[in-house]
């Protein structure tokens, strides 16, 4: 729930926009609903119920796996697949959507290990079926690691704990459209992992 308080408006209507649109909610093109007038005449605005990620924290393992090499070539956002099949029963009822979490891949060969073995790494992770591409609807999850990476780790063991809900999957029109949106995921996952309650999982078992 977003309260503002102090307002000044008189008409909710009219409030409910100007505020949501102050609170980025309309930009963000995410639905919300009037929750109320509060004390001293605050205004409150809520997020869906199914914003909330009930299932939180979500532990995933899975190889990483080879997809459309598109994440990296065409949006500049590479992305680790995971290998559904053996994760198929954790994720079925997840939420089509972005979340942001903590990753670490478990390197067989330990001198690999030195960059992305050693500290967990924020991330950000599609699980949907990418509909602003023609490329089939099965469900893909991919852990994007927001900080720069540069080796390969293909067949690797990935580990990830799922924290938060970010924002449904959309369809856009574009490349561009999508990628400024996966940046403001990048940011908006960043700032939430920096927060005690989700920083204490980076150094999750
Ligand atoms: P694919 O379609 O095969 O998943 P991508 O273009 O999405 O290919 O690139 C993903 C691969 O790039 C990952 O599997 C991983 O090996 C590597 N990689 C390098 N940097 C990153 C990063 N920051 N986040 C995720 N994967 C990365
Ligand atoms: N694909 C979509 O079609 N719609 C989305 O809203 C969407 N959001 C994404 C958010 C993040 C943070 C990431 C990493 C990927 C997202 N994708 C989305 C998936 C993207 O289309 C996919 O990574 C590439 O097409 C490579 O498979
Ligand atoms: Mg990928």
């Amino acid at each position: 729930i977003v309260v503002f308080q102090e307002l000044l408006l008189g008409d909710n209507s009219k409030a409910m926009k100007t505020f949501g649109e102050i609170a980025g909610l309309v930009s963000e093109k995410l639905p919300y609903e009037f929750a109320g007038v509060a004390e001293g005449n605050s205004l409150c605005l809520r997020l869906p119920e199914d914003y909330h990620f009930s299932g939180s924290p979500l532990r995933l393992k899975s190889k990483v796996v080879h997809g459309f090499q598109r994440g990296s070539k065409q949006l500049g956002f590479p992305t680790a697949n995971l290998h559904v099949p053996t994760i198929e029963t954790q994720i079925s009822g997840l939420k089509r959507g972005v979340y942001f979490g903590w990753a670490k891949v478990n390197f067989k060969d330990k001198a690999r290990s030195r960059e992305l073995g050693t500290a967990p790494r924020k991330v950000v992770v599609n699980v949907g079926q990418r509909p602003s591409f023609e490329d089939g609807t099965d469900v893909t999850i991919e852990v994007h690691v927001i900080s720069e990476v540069v080796e390969d780790f293909y067949g690797e063991e990935m580990r990830v704990v799922l924290l938060g809900f970010i924002r449904p999957e959309m369809k856009f029109d574009g490349i561009q459209g999508l990628v400024s949106r996966i940046r403001r995921d990048i940011g908006i996952g960043s700032k939430m992992l920096d927060i005690d309650a989700h920083k204490a999982f980076a150094v999750d078992a």
